[in-house]
């Protein structure tokens, strides 16, 4: 058997299992490598590797990592998330956490899986568990979904086309204040206008981190975006045809303040 490592075919045993260990500990599927010198055993290889989980990983059907959302379906940072794993088509379980009470999963049952992961417990949601490895911040959230849709066999990739593109409306999503007007809302939809003028979804012409960190947020204010915004408007039109967006559109939600 021989590994390459981008240009640089491996055949010695120690190169090949110093590629390996990378490839497993970075999650990096070997098929990269395999496809990148087009050798025909570097293709046999890829075939188990990709199969593997990650180190540290509790793994569930066909070596995917059991993936559980710590969410309530009114928040739209946890929607954030939710729409993620929908449009990626990851399996995942949901737990609806009860945030403002107690009994049934609180806050107290929240805080020891983030401690599991060795995060500081906050209490707050959304909060991912990828086997043993637990995320929080929404956008950190939808990031690491992004790299597990292109590396998880059946998944559809949520990388984006414009990565750059996508960045900058993560960003000013992220910075939104927390009001239902203000200038930074106003310079997000035009922005966000701007991105899918040429472009089915708002960093490219497949749905993307963006898509899916700005919906929940373009939904609340969906009935004030400005008729001159025709792309958004548009694009919103668009965004409600899709199941992964409709399957996260729920009756009564909170505002992101
Ligand atoms: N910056 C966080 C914000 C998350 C957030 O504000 N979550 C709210 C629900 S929508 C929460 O858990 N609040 C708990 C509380 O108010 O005690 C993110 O992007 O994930």
């Amino acid at each position: 058997v021989g590994l390459s490592a981008g240009r640089r075919p491996r055949h010695d045993r120690a190169s090949c299992c110093h590629v390996l260990l990378k490839t497993i500990a970075t999650g990096t599927v070997a098929l990269a490598y395999a496809s990148a010198a087009g050798y025909p055993w570097g293709m046999h290889l890829a075939l188990p590797l990709s199969l593997l989980p990650m180190s540290g990983m509790q793994s569930g059907a066909g070596g995917a990592p059991k993936i559980k959302l710590y969410t309530h379906t009114a928040c739209p940072f946890a929607q954030r998330v939710w729409l993620a794993l929908e449009a990626a088509e990851i399996p995942f379980d949901k737990v609806d956490v009860n945030l403002y009470g107690v009994g049934g999963f609180d806050k107290a049952r929240l805080r020891k899986v983030e401690a599991s992961g060795g995060l500081e417990p906050k209490g707050y949601i959304p909060v991912m568990s990828i086997g043993e490895e637990v995320v929080r911040e929404s956008s950190v959230c939808v990031q690491r979904v992004a790299e597990l849709s292109a590396r998880l066999a059946g998944a559809a990739s949520l990388l984006p086309e414009k990565p750059s593109v996508a960045d900058a409306l993560v960003a000013a999503c992220d910075g939104l204040p927390k009001s239902s007007s203000s200038r930074q809302l106003d310079v997000m939809l035009k922005k966000a206008d701007a991105a899918c003028t040429d472009a089915a979804f708002l960093a490219g012409s497949t749905f993307s981190i963006a898509d899916a960190c700005l919906l929940p947020f373009l939904q609340r204010v969906e009935d004030d975006i400005p008729s001159e915004l025709v792309h958004l408007r548009a694009y919103m039109d668009r965004a409600h045809k899709l199941a992964a967006f409709s399957r996260t559109v729920v009756p009564s939600w909170w505002w992101w303040w």
